[in-house]
Protein backbone atom coordinates (compact mmCIF):
# COMPACT_ATOMS: atom_id res chain seq x y z
CA UNK A 1 0.00 0.00 0.00
CA UNK A 2 1.64 3.39 -0.73
CA UNK A 3 2.62 5.57 2.20
CA UNK A 4 -0.52 8.60 0.90
CA UNK A 5 -2.74 6.12 0.92
CA UNK A 6 -1.54 4.63 4.46
CA UNK A 7 -1.28 8.13 5.85
CA UNK A 8 -4.56 9.19 5.58
CA UNK A 9 -5.33 6.13 6.99
CA UNK A 10 -3.77 7.50 9.84
CA UNK A 11 -4.23 10.95 9.72
CA UNK A 12 -7.66 10.63 11.94
CA UNK A 13 -4.71 9.50 14.80
CA UNK A 14 -2.31 12.54 13.86
CA UNK A 15 -4.38 14.85 15.85
CA UNK A 16 -4.00 13.60 19.02
CA UNK A 17 -0.66 13.18 18.59
CA UNK A 18 2.26 16.42 18.31
CA UNK A 19 4.38 16.48 15.53
CA UNK A 20 7.07 14.77 16.20
CA UNK A 21 5.29 11.85 17.54
CA UNK A 22 3.24 11.56 14.49
CA UNK A 23 6.88 11.73 12.38
CA UNK A 24 7.64 8.80 14.25
CA UNK A 25 4.07 6.87 14.14
CA UNK A 26 4.33 7.44 10.11
CA UNK A 27 7.25 5.69 10.10
CA UNK A 28 6.32 2.88 11.24
CA UNK A 29 7.22 0.12 8.68
CA UNK A 30 5.09 -3.12 8.35
CA UNK A 31 6.49 -5.82 6.00
CA UNK A 32 4.64 -5.71 3.10
CA UNK A 33 3.08 -9.26 2.85
CA UNK A 34 1.40 -7.56 6.65
CA UNK A 35 -0.71 -4.77 4.54
CA UNK A 36 -3.81 -5.46 5.20
CA UNK A 37 -5.83 -2.36 3.40
CA UNK A 38 -6.69 -0.57 7.30
CA UNK A 39 -3.60 1.10 9.86
CA UNK A 40 -3.59 -1.52 12.25
CA UNK A 41 -0.61 -3.03 10.96
CA UNK A 42 0.68 0.09 12.32
CA UNK A 43 -1.41 0.51 15.72
CA UNK A 44 1.34 -0.34 18.46
CA UNK A 45 3.73 1.90 17.72
CA UNK A 46 0.84 4.92 17.29
CA UNK A 47 -0.46 3.42 20.54
CA UNK A 48 3.23 3.57 22.12
CA UNK A 49 3.78 6.61 21.06
CA UNK A 50 0.51 8.01 22.37
CA UNK A 51 1.25 6.73 26.03
CA UNK A 52 4.37 8.84 26.03
CA UNK A 53 2.62 12.06 24.67
CA UNK A 54 4.45 13.86 27.78
CA UNK A 55 7.77 12.31 27.26
CA UNK A 56 10.71 14.46 25.70
CA UNK A 57 12.21 12.29 23.53
CA UNK A 58 15.58 12.15 21.02
CA UNK A 59 14.07 11.75 17.72
CA UNK A 60 15.03 7.72 17.40
CA UNK A 61 13.25 6.58 20.07
CA UNK A 62 10.71 3.95 18.58
CA UNK A 63 8.44 1.26 19.92
CA UNK A 64 8.65 -2.19 18.79
CA UNK A 65 5.73 -4.12 17.49
CA UNK A 66 6.00 -7.25 18.59
CA UNK A 67 2.39 -8.22 18.67
CA UNK A 68 2.30 -9.45 14.56
CA UNK A 69 1.19 -12.38 14.61
CA UNK A 70 3.77 -13.51 11.26
CA UNK A 71 6.50 -12.88 13.54
CA UNK A 72 8.48 -16.48 14.10
CA UNK A 73 8.14 -17.72 17.43
CA UNK A 74 10.54 -20.93 17.28
CA UNK A 75 13.91 -21.48 18.37
CA UNK A 76 16.29 -21.38 15.85
CA UNK A 77 18.46 -24.57 15.25
CA UNK A 78 21.77 -25.43 16.69
CA UNK A 79 25.01 -23.51 15.56
CA UNK A 80 28.41 -23.27 16.11
CA UNK A 81 30.59 -20.77 16.64
CA UNK A 82 32.41 -19.26 13.88
CA UNK A 83 35.38 -17.06 15.91
CA UNK A 84 36.11 -18.04 19.46
CA UNK A 85 38.31 -16.23 21.78
CA UNK A 86 39.95 -15.59 25.45
CA UNK A 87 40.17 -11.36 26.30
CA UNK A 88 41.90 -10.58 29.19
CA UNK A 89 40.54 -7.93 31.22
CA UNK A 90 42.64 -7.59 34.70
CA UNK A 91 45.55 -9.30 36.41
CA UNK A 92 43.49 -12.07 37.55
CA UNK A 93 40.48 -12.46 35.40
CA UNK A 94 40.21 -14.05 31.58
CA UNK A 95 36.54 -14.09 29.73
CA UNK A 96 35.93 -16.69 27.13
CA UNK A 97 33.83 -14.78 24.03
CA UNK A 98 32.61 -16.54 21.20
CA UNK A 99 30.74 -15.36 17.76
CA UNK A 100 28.18 -16.97 15.74
CA UNK A 101 25.98 -16.48 13.14
CA UNK A 102 26.82 -13.40 9.68
CA UNK A 103 30.10 -12.30 10.51
CA UNK A 104 28.96 -9.44 8.22
CA UNK A 105 25.29 -9.58 10.30
CA UNK A 106 23.53 -6.75 13.39
CA UNK A 107 25.89 -7.16 16.10
CA UNK A 108 23.66 -8.89 19.25
CA UNK A 109 24.96 -9.46 22.75
CA UNK A 110 23.84 -11.68 24.90
CA UNK A 111 24.07 -11.62 28.76
CA UNK A 112 23.66 -14.53 30.64
CA UNK A 113 21.70 -14.59 34.04
CA UNK A 114 23.00 -15.80 37.91
CA UNK A 115 25.47 -13.86 38.28
CA UNK A 116 27.75 -17.16 37.72
CA UNK A 117 25.72 -18.48 35.12
CA UNK A 118 28.05 -19.03 32.35
CA UNK A 119 26.35 -19.17 28.39
CA UNK A 120 25.39 -22.32 26.61
CA UNK A 121 25.10 -22.87 23.44
CA UNK A 122 21.01 -22.98 23.72
CA UNK A 123 21.34 -19.47 24.13
CA UNK A 124 22.71 -18.87 20.33
CA UNK A 125 19.10 -20.00 19.50
CA UNK A 126 17.09 -16.94 19.91
CA UNK A 127 18.63 -15.27 16.72
CA UNK A 128 18.27 -15.59 13.11
CA UNK A 129 22.01 -16.36 12.19
CA UNK A 130 21.72 -15.17 8.79
CA UNK A 131 21.01 -11.38 10.06
CA UNK A 132 22.45 -11.22 13.49
CA UNK A 133 26.27 -11.09 14.59
CA UNK A 134 25.58 -13.30 18.10
CA UNK A 135 28.06 -12.43 20.32
CA UNK A 136 28.82 -14.41 23.86
CA UNK A 137 30.70 -14.15 26.89
CA UNK A 138 31.08 -15.53 30.11
CA UNK A 139 31.46 -13.29 32.75
CA UNK A 140 34.35 -13.27 35.54
CA UNK A 141 34.29 -16.43 37.59
CA UNK A 142 31.49 -18.10 35.30
CA UNK A 143 31.19 -21.16 32.52
CA UNK A 144 35.09 -20.87 30.38
CA UNK A 145 36.30 -18.06 32.10
CA UNK A 146 39.18 -17.98 34.39
CA UNK A 147 39.66 -18.75 37.36
CA UNK A 148 36.63 -20.16 38.04
CA UNK A 149 34.06 -19.01 40.55
CA UNK A 150 36.76 -16.63 41.97
CA UNK A 151 34.92 -13.56 43.30
CA UNK A 152 37.78 -11.05 43.43
CA UNK A 153 37.99 -7.84 41.26
CA UNK A 154 33.96 -8.90 41.24
CA UNK A 155 31.36 -6.13 40.92
CA UNK A 156 29.02 -5.37 38.71
CA UNK A 157 30.69 -1.81 37.52
CA UNK A 158 33.79 -4.49 36.34
CA UNK A 159 31.19 -6.63 34.64
CA UNK A 160 30.22 -3.15 32.91
CA UNK A 161 33.67 -2.20 31.88
CA UNK A 162 34.38 -5.77 30.27
CA UNK A 163 31.63 -5.61 27.98
CA UNK A 164 33.06 -2.70 26.75
CA UNK A 165 36.12 -4.23 26.07
CA UNK A 166 34.51 -6.65 24.73
CA UNK A 167 33.18 -4.34 22.39
CA UNK A 168 35.98 -2.40 21.31
CA UNK A 169 37.99 -5.62 21.11
CA UNK A 170 35.48 -7.28 18.62
CA UNK A 171 35.39 -3.85 16.57
CA UNK A 172 31.67 -2.98 17.74
CA UNK A 173 30.07 0.56 17.46
CA UNK A 174 27.21 -0.34 19.38
CA UNK A 175 24.53 -3.61 19.51
CA UNK A 176 22.15 -4.69 20.52
CA UNK A 177 21.16 -6.24 24.08
CA UNK A 178 19.57 -8.89 25.14
CA UNK A 179 19.90 -10.12 29.01
CA UNK A 180 17.56 -12.14 31.25
CA UNK A 181 16.89 -11.97 35.00
CA UNK A 182 20.86 -10.93 36.28
CA UNK A 183 21.69 -10.52 32.29
CA UNK A 184 18.20 -7.76 32.49
CA UNK A 185 20.59 -6.29 35.81
CA UNK A 186 23.45 -6.40 34.01
CA UNK A 187 22.40 -5.18 30.55
CA UNK A 188 20.40 -2.20 32.22
CA UNK A 189 23.99 -1.00 34.12
CA UNK A 190 25.52 -1.54 30.93
CA UNK A 191 23.25 0.43 28.75
CA UNK A 192 22.66 3.13 31.32
CA UNK A 193 26.36 4.29 31.47
CA UNK A 194 26.89 3.64 27.97
CA UNK A 195 23.98 4.12 26.32
CA UNK A 196 25.52 5.44 22.61
CA UNK A 197 26.74 2.09 22.02
CA UNK A 198 23.31 0.02 22.55
CA UNK A 199 20.53 0.07 20.15
CA UNK A 200 18.15 -1.59 21.26
CA UNK A 201 17.17 -3.58 24.62
CA UNK A 202 15.77 -6.90 24.99
CA UNK A 203 14.92 -8.30 28.41
CA UNK A 204 13.71 -11.04 30.52
CA UNK A 205 12.64 -11.72 33.98
CA UNK A 206 13.30 -8.60 35.48
CA UNK A 207 15.65 -8.22 38.03
CA UNK A 208 16.85 -4.73 39.79
CA UNK A 209 18.69 -6.01 43.02
CA UNK A 210 16.31 -3.85 45.58
CA UNK A 211 16.25 -5.30 48.77
CA UNK A 212 12.58 -6.10 48.61
CA UNK A 213 13.48 -8.57 45.69
CA UNK A 214 16.54 -10.81 47.24
CA UNK A 215 14.07 -10.69 50.97
CA UNK A 216 11.36 -12.07 48.75
CA UNK A 217 13.34 -14.68 47.06
CA UNK A 218 16.08 -15.36 50.06
CA UNK A 219 14.53 -14.29 53.74
CA UNK A 220 10.63 -15.84 52.80
CA UNK A 221 7.85 -15.03 50.05
CA UNK A 222 8.44 -17.41 47.29
CA UNK A 223 8.85 -20.01 50.40
CA UNK A 224 5.14 -19.70 50.36
CA UNK A 225 4.66 -21.12 47.04
CA UNK A 226 7.14 -23.69 47.28
CA UNK A 227 7.40 -24.97 50.97
CA UNK A 228 8.91 -28.06 50.20
CA UNK A 229 11.59 -26.71 48.13
CA UNK A 230 12.01 -23.93 50.86
CA UNK A 231 13.08 -26.16 53.79
CA UNK A 232 15.73 -28.10 51.93
CA UNK A 233 17.31 -24.40 51.36
CA UNK A 234 16.41 -23.35 54.54
CA UNK A 235 17.31 -26.37 57.27
CA UNK A 236 21.47 -26.33 56.05
CA UNK A 237 21.46 -23.29 58.30
CA UNK A 238 21.37 -23.42 62.06
CA UNK A 239 17.86 -22.37 63.53
CA UNK A 240 19.69 -19.06 65.42
CA UNK A 241 21.23 -18.05 61.76
CA UNK A 242 18.20 -18.15 60.12
CA UNK A 243 17.41 -14.36 60.30
CA UNK A 244 19.53 -13.57 57.21
CA UNK A 245 20.26 -16.60 55.09
CA UNK A 246 21.57 -14.56 52.11
CA UNK A 247 24.19 -13.89 54.98
CA UNK A 248 24.70 -17.51 56.24
CA UNK A 249 25.05 -18.85 53.26
CA UNK A 250 27.86 -16.09 52.53
CA UNK A 251 29.47 -17.51 55.27
CA UNK A 252 29.55 -21.37 53.69
CA UNK A 253 30.03 -20.18 50.38
CA UNK A 254 33.48 -18.69 51.47
CA UNK A 255 34.15 -21.61 53.52
CA UNK A 256 37.89 -23.20 53.44
CA UNK A 257 36.52 -26.37 53.91
CA UNK A 258 35.37 -27.68 50.46
CA UNK A 259 32.73 -29.95 51.56
CA UNK A 260 30.69 -27.07 53.21
CA UNK A 261 31.15 -25.06 50.10
CA UNK A 262 29.80 -28.00 47.56
CA UNK A 263 26.90 -28.35 49.60
CA UNK A 264 25.85 -24.83 50.34
CA UNK A 265 26.19 -24.53 46.28
CA UNK A 266 23.98 -27.20 45.85
CA UNK A 267 21.23 -26.38 48.13
CA UNK A 268 21.75 -22.52 46.79
CA UNK A 269 20.95 -23.60 43.55
CA UNK A 270 18.61 -26.48 43.98
CA UNK A 271 16.48 -23.41 45.23
CA UNK A 272 16.66 -21.36 42.38
CA UNK A 273 16.38 -24.05 39.88
CA UNK A 274 12.43 -25.38 41.49
CA UNK A 275 11.19 -22.41 41.38
CA UNK A 276 12.50 -21.20 38.21
CA UNK A 277 9.51 -22.59 36.15
CA UNK A 278 5.99 -22.75 36.01
CA UNK A 279 5.86 -26.66 35.76
CA UNK A 280 9.18 -29.08 36.92
CA UNK A 281 11.75 -28.74 34.34
CA UNK A 282 14.16 -32.03 34.14
CA UNK A 283 16.90 -29.49 32.45
CA UNK A 284 16.81 -27.00 35.20
CA UNK A 285 16.80 -29.25 37.92
CA UNK A 286 19.93 -31.26 35.93
CA UNK A 287 21.73 -28.33 36.17
CA UNK A 288 21.18 -28.31 40.28
CA UNK A 289 23.59 -31.61 40.30
CA UNK A 290 26.39 -30.29 38.36
CA UNK A 291 28.99 -29.18 40.83
CA UNK A 292 31.28 -27.52 38.69
CA UNK A 293 28.22 -25.34 37.48
CA UNK A 294 26.58 -25.03 41.06
CA UNK A 295 29.78 -23.47 42.60
CA UNK A 296 30.46 -20.86 40.23
CA UNK A 297 26.76 -19.64 40.62
CA UNK A 298 25.72 -19.96 44.32
CA UNK A 299 29.29 -18.08 45.06
CA UNK A 300 29.26 -15.46 42.73
CA UNK A 301 24.96 -14.74 43.05
CA UNK A 302 25.41 -14.73 46.70
CA UNK A 303 28.37 -12.47 46.51
CA UNK A 304 26.74 -9.86 44.61
CA UNK A 305 23.29 -9.96 46.35
CA UNK A 306 25.45 -9.79 50.21
CA UNK A 307 27.15 -6.46 48.26
CA UNK A 308 23.21 -5.29 46.97
CA UNK A 309 24.88 -5.31 43.77
CA UNK A 310 27.42 -2.75 44.01
CA UNK A 311 24.69 -0.37 43.19
CA UNK A 312 25.18 3.43 45.62
CA UNK A 313 21.36 3.41 46.12
CA UNK A 314 18.69 0.45 46.16
CA UNK A 315 16.48 1.83 43.35
CA UNK A 316 19.56 2.44 41.08
CA UNK A 317 18.75 1.14 37.94
CA UNK A 318 15.24 2.48 38.50
CA UNK A 319 16.07 6.15 39.23
CA UNK A 320 18.90 5.95 36.14
CA UNK A 321 16.18 4.62 33.75
CA UNK A 322 15.84 8.39 32.52
CA UNK A 323 19.69 7.55 30.66
CA UNK A 324 18.22 5.01 28.03
CA UNK A 325 14.08 6.35 27.68
CA UNK A 326 15.30 7.06 23.90
CA UNK A 327 16.40 3.14 23.54
CA UNK A 328 13.79 1.43 21.81
CA UNK A 329 12.93 -2.01 24.10
CA UNK A 330 11.45 -5.14 25.21
CA UNK A 331 10.48 -6.77 28.14
CA UNK A 332 9.30 -9.96 28.08
CA UNK A 333 7.66 -11.45 31.22
CA UNK A 334 6.51 -13.86 33.03
CA UNK A 335 3.16 -13.74 34.92
CA UNK A 336 3.96 -16.60 37.29
CA UNK A 337 8.10 -15.72 37.54
CA UNK A 338 8.56 -16.78 41.22
CA UNK A 339 12.04 -15.69 41.09
CA UNK A 340 12.20 -12.23 39.69
CA UNK A 341 8.30 -11.49 40.38
CA UNK A 342 6.44 -9.11 38.06
CA UNK A 343 6.06 -6.28 40.14
CA UNK A 344 9.61 -5.69 39.12
CA UNK A 345 8.88 -5.42 35.35
CA UNK A 346 6.03 -3.60 36.20
CA UNK A 347 7.74 -0.74 38.20
CA UNK A 348 10.43 -0.61 35.41
CA UNK A 349 7.41 -0.56 32.93
CA UNK A 350 6.11 2.60 34.82
CA UNK A 351 9.04 4.39 34.32
CA UNK A 352 9.84 3.78 30.73
CA UNK A 353 6.57 3.53 28.80
CA UNK A 354 8.31 3.72 25.77
CA UNK A 355 9.18 0.03 26.43
CA UNK A 356 7.41 -2.65 25.45
CA UNK A 357 6.37 -5.17 28.29
CA UNK A 358 5.16 -8.49 27.07
CA UNK A 359 3.56 -10.47 29.88
CA UNK A 360 3.60 -14.26 29.15
CA UNK A 361 0.50 -15.43 31.17
CA UNK A 362 1.40 -19.08 31.50
CA UNK A 363 5.52 -19.16 32.76
CA UNK A 364 7.43 -18.57 35.39
CA UNK A 365 11.16 -17.00 35.29
CA UNK A 366 13.06 -19.83 32.99
CA UNK A 367 14.13 -18.87 29.58
CA UNK A 368 13.22 -22.54 28.24
CA UNK A 369 9.88 -21.97 29.43
CA UNK A 370 8.09 -22.28 25.94
CA UNK A 371 6.13 -19.05 26.25
CA UNK A 372 8.70 -16.78 26.73
CA UNK A 373 11.59 -18.34 24.68
CA UNK A 374 8.78 -17.97 22.18
CA UNK A 375 8.00 -14.27 22.85
CA UNK A 376 12.11 -13.95 22.98
CA UNK A 377 12.58 -14.84 19.65
CA UNK A 378 9.67 -12.72 18.42
CA UNK A 379 11.44 -9.88 19.98
CA UNK A 380 14.50 -10.18 17.98
CA UNK A 381 12.58 -11.16 14.62
CA UNK A 382 11.03 -7.91 15.59
CA UNK A 383 13.92 -5.90 16.06
CA UNK A 384 15.10 -6.76 12.91
CA UNK A 385 12.81 -4.11 11.04
CA UNK A 386 14.37 -1.22 13.01
CA UNK A 387 18.20 -2.43 12.93
CA UNK A 388 17.94 -2.84 9.59
CA UNK A 389 17.59 1.11 8.44
CA UNK A 390 20.39 1.69 10.51
C1 LIG B 1 21.51 -20.44 28.55
O1 LIG B 1 21.32 -21.81 28.27
C2 LIG B 1 21.26 -22.65 29.39
C3 LIG B 1 21.17 -24.07 28.90
O2 LIG B 1 20.04 -24.29 28.14
C4 LIG B 1 20.08 -22.27 30.25
O3 LIG B 1 19.99 -23.09 31.40
C5 LIG B 1 20.24 -20.83 30.67
O4 LIG B 1 19.13 -20.45 31.42
C6 LIG B 1 20.39 -19.94 29.46
N1 LIG B 1 20.69 -18.63 29.95
C7 LIG B 1 20.00 -17.58 29.64
C8 LIG B 1 20.35 -16.35 30.37
O5 LIG B 1 19.16 -17.57 28.76
C1 LIG C 1 33.10 -8.41 48.50
C2 LIG C 1 34.21 -8.07 47.62
O1 LIG C 1 34.36 -6.97 47.15
N1 LIG C 1 35.05 -9.07 47.34
C3 LIG C 1 36.29 -8.96 46.66
C4 LIG C 1 36.13 -8.33 45.28
O2 LIG C 1 37.37 -8.05 44.73
C5 LIG C 1 38.21 -7.20 45.51
C6 LIG C 1 39.43 -6.87 44.71
O3 LIG C 1 40.13 -8.03 44.35
C7 LIG C 1 38.53 -7.88 46.81
O4 LIG C 1 39.36 -7.06 47.60
C8 LIG C 1 37.26 -8.18 47.55
O5 LIG C 1 37.52 -8.92 48.69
Amino acid sequence: MPRAILNAFLLPYSVLLSTAHWKRASSCRVPSNQFSFSPFGCKPRLICSRMDFNHELSSSAVCIDIERESLRRELFPPIEPFSTGELKVSDIHTIYWEQNGNPNGYPVLFVHGGPGGGTNSQNRTFFDPTFYRIVLFDQRGAGKSTPHACLEENTTWELVQDIEKLREHLDIEEWLVFGGSWGSTLSLAYSQLHPKHVSGLVLRGIFLLREKEIKWFYEGGASALFPDAWEKFRDFIPEEERGSLVAAYHKRLQSDDQAVQLEASKRWTAWEMITSCLLPNQDALKRGSDEKFCLAFARIENHYFMNKGFFPQDAYLLDNVDKIQHIPAVIVQGRYDIVCPIMTAWDLHKRWPLAKLKIVPDAGHSVKEPGIAAELVAATEAFKEVLKIK
